[in-house]
């Protein structure tokens, strides 16, 4: 493969992503609805806005396969996730259908199943529990891709992504945490194994602390270099100075549960 579209070129986890594997996919086209403040001249960029169809039809044209990083990649209001993550990722799927690219790894995230609590370890087979309307859109994009493999015939790898860092960055994150060189990993496997129909990955390192079972990215080949405990002290530190925030670290997704809380945490989970 080398026509490859990497979508939320601009932001942080595609900068990281666009630098490693440059190498790999000669012909890497990125989007974005702004143009990378350091687009190198061998970059080749198209501007788009994921909410309008027609422009994401001219980004997909002609490539093998993409990486679906963009859209909103925190919590927002209701109209900014229905227009670039709702409609924007609906039109993605449907532009690669129309164009007839068979790949598509889609950046989903951990906050599709926020409201696990901590202390029950999850596989990717359960029922998805959001913590946002952020998370809500995550699970749409993974039922999208489902439907887009199942009925049409795509290779869709979804990546319950945790948190990409240099560095696992505190308490949280020792659990969740991917290193950048990890991600591209998974993304290799999203669109190169031959035998990938629909699947779910975990987007995490080898983390001790983790509270997944990432059983199906190990029985695709994934072998994470990444350890979080190698930083422990220094994560450990930087959360002992924070306020406790007793909703947030019960829950898998920590401050997105706790954001507009006025439910009843023991109600969540029994
Ligand atoms: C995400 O999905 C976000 O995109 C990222 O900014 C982090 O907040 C991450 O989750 C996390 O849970 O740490």
């Amino acid at each position: 493969m080398r026509r490859v579209l990497l979508t939320g070129a601009a932001g942080d986890i595609g900068g990281r992503l666009r630098k490693l594997l440059k190498p790999i996919y000669p012909e890497l086209r990125l989007s974005d609805m702004k143009t990378p403040a350091d687009l190198a001249p061998d970059e080749p960029f198209m501007a788009a806005d994921l909410a309008r169809l027609e422009d994401v039809e001219k980004i997909v044209e002609g490539v093998e396969g993409i990486i679906h990083l963009g859209g909103f990649s925190v919590e927002g209001p209701w109209e900014t996730i229905l227009q670039s993550n709702i409609i924007g990722c609906y039109n993605l799927f449907e532009a690669a259908r129309r164009k007839g690219i068979k790949r598509i790894v889609f950046a989903s995230s951990n906050h599709a199943i926020g409201f696990y609590p901590r202390t029950h370890p999850i596989g990717v087979d359960v029922t998805v529990r959001p913590d946002s309307r952020y998370g809500v859109s995550k699970a749409f994009g993974e039922a999208l891709g489902a439907m887009y493999a199942d009925k049409y015939g795509l290779r869709v790898l979804c990546l319950r992504i945790g948190n990409v860092a240099d560095r696992p960055v505190d308490k949280r994150r020792l659990s969740i945490w991917i290193s950048p060189e990890d991600l591209a990993q998974l993304v290799r496997i999203g669109l190169e194994h031959p035998e990938l129909n629909y699947e779910i990955f975990y987007g995490a390192s080898l983390n001790e602390r983790s509270w997944w079972d990432n059983s199906r990215a190990y029985a695709y080949g994934y072998r994470p270099e990444g350890r979080a405990e190698d930083h422990r002290d220094a994560a450990l530190a930087a959360s002992a100075k924070g306020a406790p925030d007793p909703v947030g670290d019960f829950f898998q997704g920590g401050p997105f549960c706790s954001a507009e809380f006025t439910g009843e945490a023991s109600r969540v989970w029994k």
